[in-house]
């Protein structure tokens, strides 16, 4: 790995904020690709984050500082993962689900859709399926994204289709899931429109719903 990514690793790794967005702008100034940084820097360190958890070496705070680095850092690179400029293609009010309070993958969905020319409205976290249909009613939603990175709160996935069907709003949204978690014979099981494993894809997903 280039020795710029593996500085931006270590210091999200550490939560050093400050290392962390500093490398990100070396990155970009270097040459590296927008989505190597992404991917290869701040993505993978997050993997590791995810693994020293499991092993016990870290805990929630650790956790959650290396997150705060993250954001940190992707901050600097979003004006960077823009794509060309396009028309707004729909608006999308996107979540995260009841019980849930992971931010980092569902923010990075809403960057890339936006670049991609959709609208977001964001709900924010621990979005009840009540905040997800009152989004619904009270503006012209085309697609309803939800995201989840725990086992124990897939299901209000499901949940919350459940109750677009039964304020009878399931036909006027589409629905899109995504998060660590999820796959895509979970959303064919619950009846959503539509599975992404990553925020380009979840963009072209949108894209190619509405059309
Ligand atoms: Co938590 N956490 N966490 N955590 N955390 C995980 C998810 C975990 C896998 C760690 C582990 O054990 N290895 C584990 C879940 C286990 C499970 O359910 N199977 C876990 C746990 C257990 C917990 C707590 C329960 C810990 C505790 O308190 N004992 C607790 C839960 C709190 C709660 O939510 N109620 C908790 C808390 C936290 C922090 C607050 C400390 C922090 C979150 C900070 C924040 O988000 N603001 C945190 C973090 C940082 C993680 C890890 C390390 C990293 C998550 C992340 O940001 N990844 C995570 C381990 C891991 O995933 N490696 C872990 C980077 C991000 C870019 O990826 O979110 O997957 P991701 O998003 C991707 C795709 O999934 C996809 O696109 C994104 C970009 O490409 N995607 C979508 C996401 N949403 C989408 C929606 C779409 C389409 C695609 O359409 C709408």
């Amino acid at each position: 790995v280039n020795e710029i990514l593996e500085s931006i690793q270590t210091a999200v790794l550490k939560g050093d904020m400050k290392t962390t967005q500093d490398q990100v702008e070396l990155a970009i100034g270097s040459g590296l690709t927008p989505a190597d940084i992404l991917h290869e820097g701040l993505i993978s360190a997050m993997t590791e984050v995810g693994r020293l958890f499991e092993e016990g070496e870290y805990y929630v705070p650790e956790m959650l500082i290396a997150a705060r680095a993250m954001r940190g850092g992707l901050a600097i690179l979003k004006p960077h993962l823009a794509e060309t400029d396009v028309q707004p293609l729909g608006k999308i009010a996107l979540g995260t689900v009841k019980g849930d309070l992971h931010d980092i993958g569902k923010n990075l969905v809403g960057m890339m859709l936006e670049d991609a020319g959709f609208e977001i409205v964001d709900l924010g976290v621990d979005v009840t399926p009540e905040i997800f249909i009152e989004a619904i009613q009270s503006s012209e939603i085309d697609i309803l994204g939800m995201s989840t990175l725990l086992t124990t709160t897939m299901p209000l996935m499901k949940a919350t289709i459940a109750a677009l069907v039964d304020a009878q709003l399931r036909d006027q949204v589409k629905v899109i899931i995504g998060g660590a978690p999820v796959t895509q014979s979970y959303a064919d099981d619950i009846d959503a429109d539509g599975y992404a494993p990553d925020a380009s894809r979840a963009a072209s997903l949108a894209k190619s719903l509405l059309n």
